[in-house]
């Protein structure tokens, strides 16, 4: 069944006869109707067929419109008037109108001057789409395909079943053309018209105008190259249409230049004196916002992007044997760039981050601080400057905030944005979304927050904002700093105290960040609490070298004789070196050179040489201590001598995979008898094989079994490592500094 009977287009220009073009090319409706102004244009938009018939008066067709029919407004902004006045003389008032005019508060003013009320047949629109070229000629098809279609249907619309008929009919002839239709408030749509359209024509058409005609210099566009054309591309359209629009949007309009002018004399001034930093941080933090852009209009929101590199498949082929040798020095920290961000954006001031993971699961919280409003500079070569908010500072994200594959990042942020004025929603890719999040949002909720899950408990994570939290005294059910970290955050913001003591010891960067950025804790044996009201003062920030990514190459020098690695500038938080305690406990030679403390975190300078392996039962005090890096300690374990237990990690079993299945799988592919228990595995060292094994798309376990390859027999193939670039985006370039032979596949 078509959409529609008839389809008046009043006015067949771009706008008008693209849409006609396009309802027709997708047999939407019986008939389509032009009116234009002459009889010119009548012949000739017959003649190419994007009308069936065409008139140059509305009366002369209005006796034949009913209820299945639709007149679309076409014309430029101040004619519109002109045609609502005809169409009330003569159109029924079941025939349902709707418009295409760039600014609709002028259009609403005009329907209430004619109709002097909210006709309920009257859906007022606006395509955001165009082009320099006009006239029935222009009319394109696909013009509206994948762009923006606005209604601003009439305030009380939807408590009128007449008025809901007319907007649906509407949006479903847009939709049916390939459009995204969204609904907006009127004056809303015009200020932002005013700023993101409007405002960039005025611009286009004064540059051009003013090197056209007041640098007498004729030849001046001769020497124009493509920087110019891409900017001034809009001043060759309609310049009828356009005036109309600043004069019908003036108020909007003149706001919007008056911020523009303002800012460039600014920057003007900033020029003049010659002021670099304060240049650098106007064009970076442009140039990011441009960068985003261009994604969107790839239609790759941060999210696609990210949903590529899932969707990429990459295989590591791995040659047996070499050894490990050289000095490296791996990226960033993960948990501690996370929190850098985090805190970073809650404090007064501006903070400066050196060393910061530029992978993607703290891009990813760096980019969802930038949906919350933050200005963060760069990262440029591991330097992030992000310019605090303080802890009331953060804006109402436009929509979802999506975290790819970091459990941090959703965790934390889960505690943060319960405290918040503002709703949110925190989605995550696949792997994530299978992740459990009740054990921060049940908590919450007994802070008060109005927190939703799945049924099973799994993302998205809707946050209700505006509620008032109160402080907690929480015992933790299992060891995890994501969950002390989310509480203490949701802490800042909950009246009186926020209490949480954990079951053994887990990374204790938040607390040592908050501290460094002068708030005020109190730590007692395994119990952290802070008080609301407080605030945060910025600090420089340097992220020491992951000791997770190091962990790697630690155990490929453990593992391969011959072999002597050092890792500088580690972080050794004594919550995190559960694997140099279980290396050492196996027998592996490893020394802390130039311990030092940098931003209240120890580093030091890792050698580890090649030294026999013994298998062992591994403390279960360690476990947590260690809790990340137990894939590449399985590849240790399997290469000692003996038998290695593990127990007490159960955790290990909602990573970003089942950890404890998949190195057991893959193990066992590799011809080690690898037997996994509920709460952790039995590890019997022997040889090696050559083979193909699975990361289930988890970076650790794809970078663990590629490590393996260097006491293998055989090549070891490695399947889905696209996500290696969650944690540690140069492995393999490091992987082949140290001496492993490994080949990338891109399939
Ligand atoms: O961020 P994500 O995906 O949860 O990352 C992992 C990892 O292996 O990179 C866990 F899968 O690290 C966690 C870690 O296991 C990072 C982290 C933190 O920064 O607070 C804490 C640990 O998680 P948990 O659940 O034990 O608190």
């Amino acid at each position: 069944m078509m959409l529609i009977k008839k389809l008046v287009v009043v006015g067949i220009g771009l706008i008008g006869g693209s849409l006609a073009a396009a309802l027709r090319k997708r047999g939407q409706c019986e008939e389509i109707i032009g009116i234009a102004q002459t009889q010119e244009t009548c012949s000739r938009a017959e003649e190419r067929g994007v009308v069936d018939r065409a008139y140059t008066q509305i009366s002369d067709i209005c006796h034949e419109l009913g209820e299945d029919d639709l007149v679309f407004i076409a014309v430029p902004t101040l004619a519109i008037k002109s045609v609502l006045i005809q169409i009330k003389s003569c159109v029924a008032d079941n025939v349902t109108i709707t418009d295409g005019a760039s600014v609709k508060g002028s259009v609403y003013r005009d329907v209430l001057d004619v109709f002097g009320a909210e006709p309920v047949n009257v859906v007022l629109g606006h395509p955001i789409a165009g082009g320099e070229k006009s006239g029935v000629d222009a009319a394109d098809a696909s013009l509206y395909e994948n762009h923006r279609v606005i209604l601003t249907p009439f305030k009380d619309y939807a408590s009128d079943e007449v008025a809901r008929r007319h907007v649906t009919k509407v949006r479903n002839v847009w939709q049916a053309v390939d459009a995204n239709v969204i609904e907006m408030d009127i004056d809303q749509h015009d200020v932002i018209l005013a700023a993101t359209s409007h405002l960039p024509h005025v611009i286009a058409f004064s540059l051009v105008d003013t090197l056209a005609n007041d640098t007498h210099n004729e030849n001046i566009f001769r020497y124009a190259a493509g920087g110019f054309r891409d900017f001034t591309r809009i001043a060759s359209s309609d310049a009828v249409m356009w005036r109309d629009i600043m004069l019908a949007n003036k108020e909007a309009i003149l706001s919007s230049i008056d911020l523009f002018s303002r800012n460039l004399s600014r920057l003007k001034t900033t020029i003049e004196n010659e002021d670099a930093t304060q240049l650098t941080g106007v064009f970076t933090r442009a140039k990011a916002a441009r960068d985003r852009f261009t994604l969107m209009l790839m239609n790759q929101s941060y999210s696609s992007k990210m949903k590529n590199i899932e969707e990429k498949q990459i295989t590591y082929k791995v040659s047996p044997g070499g050894n490990a040798r050289g000095t490296i020095r791996v990226p960033g920290d993960k948990s501690i760039s996370h929190r850098s961000i985090m805190l970073g954006s809650l404090a007064e001031g501006v903070t400066n981050i050196q060393g910061f993971l530029e992978g993607e699961d703290a891009l990813a919280t760096l980019q969802t601080f930038r949906d919350l409003g933050v200005v963060i500079e760069g990262p440029d070569n591991g330097r992030v400057t992000v310019h605090g908010v303080g802890l009331h500072g953060l804006k109402a994200p436009s929509s979802a905030l999506y975290v790819g594959n970091s459990g941090t990042s959703m965790r934390l942020l889960s505690g943060l944005l319960a405290g918040q004025t503002f709703d949110s929603t925190l989605t995550g890719d696949e792997s994530l979304s299978k992740r459990p999040m009740n054990r921060v949002a049940n908590p919450l909720r007994d802070m008060g927050a109005s927190i939703e899950t799945d049924e099973s408990g799994r993302p998205p994570v809707k946050i209700a904002g505006g509620q008032k939290l109160h402080g907690i005294n929480y015992v933790l059910p299992m060891a995890s700093a994501q969950v002390k970290s989310c509480l203490l955050l949701a802490g800042l913001y909950a009246e009186g105290e926020t209490t949480v003591t954990e079951p053994a010891p887990t990374r204790d960067h938040t607390e040592r960040m908050l501290q460094g950025f002068g708030y005020q804790l109190k730590r007692e044996g395994s119990t952290v609490s802070l008080q609301s009201g407080g605030t945060l003062k910025a600090c420089d920030i340097e992220v020491p070298a992951d000791i997770s990514s190091a962990t790697f190459f630690m155990v490929a020098a453990a593992i391969t004789p011959d072999s002597d690695i050092t890792l500088t500038h580690v972080g050794i938080n004594p919550t995190r070196i559960g694997v140099i305690n279980i290396l050492r406990l196996m027998g592996a030679d490893i020394e802390l050179q130039n311990q030092r403390e940098v931003g209240g975190e120890p580093v030091a300078d890792i050698r580890i040489r090649y030294a026999p392996l013994q298998g062992v039962e591994i403390p279960e005090e360690q476990v947590p201590l260690a809790i990340d890096e137990f894939p590449a300690i399985f590849v240790a374990a399997a290469c000692a001598d003996g038998v290695t237990v593990l127990t007490g990690a159960e955790e290990l079993r909602v990573k970003e995979t089942d950890r404890i299945q998949a190195m057991a799988e893959g193990l066992s592919t590799l011809g080690i008898s690898c037997e996994p228990t509920a709460d952790g595995a039995v590890i019997h060292g022997g040889e090696i094989l050559g083979g193909e094994v699975e990361s289930f798309g988890d970076h650790r376990i794809a970078m663990s079994f590629t490590i393996a390859a260097l006491r293998a027999t055989g090549e070891i193939t490695v399947k889905n490592c696209a996500n290696v670039a969650t944690s540690f985006p140069n492995f393999t370039d490091l992987a082949g500094q140290i001496g492993i032979s490994l080949d990338v596949i891109d399939v």
